[in-house]
């Protein structure tokens, strides 16, 4: 497989969770802002959204969106726990964990990593990233991960989308719990693995 991937973005959970899997990948590094490949190729024959992560599957097809990348690649290793089984209890609340980091949290940073963004905008944004940190700050508390005691992708989605704060001066100290989640998460070795492979050691939380 090959992973198509941009240093510390949404595709860091997917780099993540296919290291915590065990699994044989090769890394590919996207230019997204001018949609092109190390070897000048063109980004679009890969993803026509032009968006990572992509991942090309083993026998060429290309999987795109965060979410369905992350439960594919859970999938292929069972044991892993990264995810639980399809069609149980456990895996619509594993589910109604990714909706909710998608829809919620990653794409609300967006406007944060605009220069063009009015700062009405950015402060708006802030605040619903607050409110956000808020409830998610309630949910961790007496809990080692999202869904309990088990690491999976929804906490390696998480933990990648938070760490952005690091980089729009939102300081984690208002939320005890969410930083020592970060810290838990960050302290794992295929975590530390992913990050130093993306070049982003110094920065992490
Ligand atoms: N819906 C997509 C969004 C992916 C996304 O927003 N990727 C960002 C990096 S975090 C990107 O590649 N942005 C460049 C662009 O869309 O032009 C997913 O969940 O995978």
């Amino acid at each position: 497989m090959q992973l198509y991937y941009s240093p510390g973005a949404c595709s860091l959970a997917s780099h993540i969770a296919l290291r915590e899997a065990g699994l044989p990948f090769e890394l590919k590094r996207t230019d997204v802002k001018n949609k092109k490949l190390e070897d000048g190729s063109d980004f679009f024959a890969v993803n026509s959204k032009g968006a990572v992560p992509a991942l090309r599957l083993n026998d060429g097809q290309v999987l795109t969106e965060g979410p369905a990348i992350l439960q594919y690649i859970a999938d292929q290793k069972p044991d892993s726990k990264l995810a639980p089984q399809a069609g149980s209890i456990e895996r619509y609340r594993l589910l109604e964990w990714l909706n909710f980091i998608t829809s919620e949290i990653h794409k609300t940073f967006s406007p944060l990593f605009n220069p063009a963004a009015d700062p009405a905008v950015k402060e708006y944004t802030t605040q619903n990233l607050h409110k956000k940190f808020d409830w998610l700050n309630g949910q961790l508390a007496g809990k080692a991960f999202l869904t309990g005691d088990t690491f999976t992708i929804a906490d390696a989605y998480l933990f990648t989308v938070v760490n952005w704060s690091n980089f729009v001066g939102i300081d984690l100290s208002k939320w005890p719990e969410l930083k020592a989640f970060q810290g838990r998460v960050a302290a794992r070795a295929k975590v530390q693995e992913a990050l130093d492979a993306e070049g982003l050691l110094k920065k992490a939380a």
